[in-house]
């Protein structure tokens, strides 16, 4: 495996891009490098198909620290505490004074866990889910996952009682050096409560039916399952309950927002340059419902003379474009082939716990493929753009495009028929 540093990976995507016209898209995803410059630590995703579950070591990995924690071999691993029988999750009461805050938070006891304790834990409260990881920095989806693990509401509430917890704050390993921290946090409401029909945040030992492997931040990730991939910390060991209000996610301090939900957004599979005159071309990608959901995927294909491929937000071209439906894959027939051996549909979140269905389709926060076969073109240059319809209605590059709080901009490929 070649790590890439995230600048060359930025060029590299950039100069594989340009042609596609999201060159300009990209613009300003490079970060200066410092102690907690991500890594992102493989090529981009192969063109697809792409299975509904990712193997665990085909996610694209973003990770932050020298040595990467998910490289540790041998002593090193047991001295990081990152082997099943080593882990230890720390939960204490911050102690830290600060002027804004007027009380001090207090539990009823400080907290050190071991892995057997949390499997036992997750035998009475075991969570499953099916989630996209995504990068709010990245312009396609890291891999899908089904998730394993207990609530983290049920982990705080072996501390006992608590006073004046108004956010929880959680980092993992980081090589002993509080310059590679990567923290993130929470609120206490959304760790202690979940609406209906809404995903808890939990802590993940299992993935797609396998331990967590050290690579996707083994023994214990937290998995958000709202959020952009930057809450859910690998190689967790501390969480922090906290009456300081202010979100502090290392996240925040490049100027990423971290109150930020996983936007509804298409991506588009790379595509063939070239296609036989009377061949049908057919065009696939991802989608992923985010926190407004997913209706539908639709794509635009116009016949370009030449040019840059760039269409300018005020391109007098939007306001004509016709846009036609994408098929959405369908739920598999037969989940036992999809799903890990031994776990049934009806365990996991999301499906019907007597029929074993999905509640809705796309699952929420998970990704789907789509694909549009499009036939009958005449020889020429094309341009094909995909985009979301929420479940507003908004079609995508609604919510808005804040590069910060997540990219959504409409991709676009090129290719030639003739
Ligand atoms: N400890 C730690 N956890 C982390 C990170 C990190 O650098 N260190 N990166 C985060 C970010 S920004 C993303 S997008 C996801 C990526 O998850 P993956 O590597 O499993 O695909 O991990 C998150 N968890
Ligand atoms: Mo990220």
């Amino acid at each position: 495996m070649t790590e890439i540093p995230r600048r060359q990976f930025i060029a590299t995507a950039a100069a594989g891009l340009a042609s596609a016209g999201l060159a300009t898209q990209l613009g300003t995803a490079a970060e200066p490098p410092s102690a907690i410059a991500p890594k992102i630590n493989r090529p981009p995703p192969p063109a697809g198909p792409h299975p509904f579950l990712t193997p665990a070591g085909d996610f694209e990995d973003v990770s932050r620290g020298t040595p990467n924690p998910g490289t540790l071999r041998g002593e090193a691993l047991t001295r990081a505490r990152l082997t099943p029988e080593t882990w230890r999750l720390e939960v204490t009461a911050d102690d830290t004074r600060v002027d804004y805050v007027q009380e001090m938070t207090s539990i009823g006891r400080p907290l050190t866990l071991d892995l057997p304790t949390l499997r036992e834990l997750g035998e009475k409260h075991a969570v499953r889910y099916i989630k996209a990881m995504q990068c709010l920095n990245i312009p396609s989806p890291l891999g899908q996952g089904l998730w394993e693990g207990v609530p983290l509401r049920d982990v705080l509430r072996l501390v006992g009682k608590m006073n004046n917890v108004r956010r929880i704050f959680y980092w993992g390993f980081h090589n002993d050096d509080p310059k590679q921290m990567f923290r993130s946090s929470l609120s206490y409401s959304q760790v202690m409560e979940t609406p209906p029909g809404e995903l808890p945040v939990f802590l993940a030992y299992r993935l797609n039916g396998e331990p967590l492997p050290l690579k996707r931040g083994g023994p214990v990730r937290m998995v958000v399952p709202w959020a952009h991939g930057f809450k859910s910390v690998k190689w967790l060991q501390r969480i922090v309950l906290s009456n300081d209000y202010k979100a502090n996610d290392t996240y925040a301090e490049k100027n990423n927002d971290p109150e930020s939900h996983l936007k509804t957004a298409a991506y588009v599979n790379d595509v063939a340059k070239r296609f036989a005159a009377g061949q049908p071309v057919t065009v696939t990608g991802r989608a992923i419902a985010g926190w407004s959901g997913l209706r539908r995927v639709e794509y635009w294909l116009r016949p370009i003379a030449g040019g840059t491929g760039e269409l300018a937000d005020n391109d007098p071209a939007w306001e004509t474009a016709s846009w036609t439906q994408c098929r959405l894959d369908e739920p598999p027939a037969n989940w036992s082939g999809t799903l890990p051996a031994g776990v049934a549909p009806r365990d996991v979140l999301g499906f019907d716990r007597q029929t074993g269905q999905p509640l809705s389709w796309p699952l929420r926060y998970s990704m789907v493929g789509w694909s549009a076969a499009i036939s009958g073109l005449a020889p020429g240059h094309y341009e094909i753009r995909a985009r979301s319809v929420d479940l507003n209605g908004f079609a995508q590059p609604e919510p808005r495009p804040m590069l910060k709080t997540g990219r959504n901009p409409i991709q676009v490929r090129r290719f030639e028929v003739g």
